[in-house]
């Protein structure tokens, strides 16, 4: 038998256009997309689960609603879509964005889900229990989603690793300070050149 190589996922947070250029658009997040479609290309192997905030419009986290956050990531609505340079610049049809590998989250009104980790596709399979044991992270945002997905993930004993130049965040500040406690807790941060 040969001895197989084991496999690696890539955990895409959250990169949908009210993130990337609309309501709550994050900095650095065109690079990061960029970055992102070119490491998968760079990656044939990599199994790619793409995580997207999928809110109903009266969910609890939106500002008119008692929440913190502008209206964002509205179920079928232009700025829930995922950037559409995943479709168009990954070459690999199996990691492009689809039903199979889009984990929705951020579904219950009363329930800020940040963390991507009981993220469900539209067959209703969890994202935890999809994924390999080494698995690596990026998307937006940095200090928020991103973050709860990694420790959660870190926290079930997976091996995570944070691709830094694939972060975009709200506050640079913040985000610093994230990718140095996330560093303190064990997760490896990969090219930190940003
Ligand atoms: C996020 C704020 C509200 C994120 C989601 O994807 O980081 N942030 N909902
Ligand atoms: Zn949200």
């Amino acid at each position: 038998m040969p001895e197989s190589v084991s496999p690696t996922a890539l955990v895409v947070v959250d990169c949908q256009y009210d993130f990337v250029e609309g309501s709550l658009a994050c900095q650095h997040s065109h690079e990061a997309v960029d970055f992102i479609t070119d490491f998968i290309n760079e990656h044939p192997d990599l199994q790619v689960c793409y995580s997207a905030d999928w809110h109903s419009p009266e969910n609890h986290s939106f500002l008119e609603h008692g929440g913190t956050w502008p209206p964002h990531c509205v179920q079928n609505t232009p700025g829930a879509e995922l950037d559409k340079n995943f479709e168009r610049k990954i070459s690999s049809e199996s990691q492009k964005p689809s039903q199979e590998n889009i984990f929705y989250k951020g579904v219950d009104d009363l329930v800020e889900e940040y963390s991507a980790f009981e993220a469900k596709n539209a067959a209703g399979q969890v994202l935890h229990e999809i994924l390999p044991q080494d698995v690596v992270v990026a998307g937006i945002a940095s200090e928020f989603c991103v973050r709860e997905t990694v420790l959660a993930l870190n926290k079930a004993g997976f091996n995570v690793s944070l691709l830094s130049p694939g972060l975009a965040f709200v506050d640079l500040e913040q985000h610093q300070k994230n990718l140095a406690d996330l560093r303190r807790q064990g997760i490896t941060i990969i090219g930190e050149e940003q």
